[in-house]
């Protein structure tokens, strides 16, 4: 049967990032993706100035009230950007109207990079988002988020094996079955960056990692966990949903890299999606 998901996440008009990218790939996965929005952007808020912004806030307890009368099973619940931290009371009632206990709940807390939030998330994101892992399957936070989620320092360019492994291991003790921080960069690995997977049942956390590319590129961690949840729709195990959702994301940095498009217009994901079509 064909499975269903719910994305909740912004509409950033231009400029790949939230829902502009979750609902191609689930769409290419033959995913049946239903969407509520968090909140409308001209563009995303890294690297462009000038962008509009309309919180949804007062809309997303009607369109919750009304999808619930629909009866539906959602497959997923794949969450992302929010508007705000007061947001997430919302997201936890979507979650109790709209999931069930076969919902698989995907939370990308999607709020910070490279040591800072993003300029318009407010600094209560960390606390409120810290609610909403504890009720998620699989998280997927960068190490900056990470970090925010655990009130720990953004360890930069000092970061070791063993802090990520200590913070997976704290992040799952709140709740999640599955753990992957993700843009883990280690001095003594030049030149690679990874992911760090754990999973209940495994002893230890497993890294993954692969080519690292010069730059900042917006919106990876929104391909990754796009892709990454495909995979597990597609019944792949969340190690090896991981796996390929990083060669995938590789592929995309690697193409948009040969493209001539500035790089703030996001990662040029759509030339992957083929290969997502011939998954089995
Ligand atoms: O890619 C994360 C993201 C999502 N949505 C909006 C953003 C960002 C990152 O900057 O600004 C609106």
């Amino acid at each position: 049967m064909q499975k269903r998901a719910l994305a909740v996440h912004d509409i950033s008009c231009v400029g790949r990032c939230s829902l502009t990218i979750a609902l191609p790939v689930l769409s290419a996965a033959g995913v049946n993706t239903a969407v509520i929005p968090t909140a409308l952007l001209s563009t995303h808020t890294g690297e462009f100035t000038g962008y509009t912004h309309l919180d949804l806030s007062d809309q997303l307890k009607p369109i919750t009230d009304h999808l619930s009368t629909l009866g539906q099973h959602y497959d997923a619940f794949y969450s992302g950007y929010l508007a705000s931290g007061a947001q997430v009371e919302q997201i936890l009632y979507m979650l109790d109207r709209l999931a069930d206990d076969k919902t698989h709940i995907f939370v990308d807390p999607a709020f910070a990079d490279h040591g800072k939030r993003y300029s318009l998330i407010d600094e209560d994101m960390p606390a409120q988002m810290r609610r909403l892992i504890s009720r998620a399957d699989t998280i997927v936070p960068n190490v900056t988020e990470a970090a925010f989620l655990l009130d720990e320092a953004w360890q930069g360019e000092n970061l070791t094996l063993k802090t990520v492994e200590e913070h997976a291991r704290r992040l799952i003790a709140l709740g999640p079955e599955n753990v992957v921080i993700t843009d883990v960069t280690l001095p003594d690995r030049p030149g690679e960056t990874g992911v760090c997977v754990l999973c209940s049942g495994m002893e230890k956390p497993e890294f993954i990692f692969g080519r690292r590319y010069e730059g900042l590129f917006h919106g990876t961690g929104d391909v990754f966990a796009s892709f990454m949840l495909a995979a597990l729709m597609k019944d792949k195990a969340p190690l090896e949903a991981a796996k390929l959702a990083l060669d995938f994301t590789h592929e995309a940095i690697a193409l948009t890299l040969e493209g001539c498009e500035p790089l703030r217009y996001g990662l040029q994901f759509e030339r992957v999606l083929p290969r997502l079509l011939s998954l089995s």
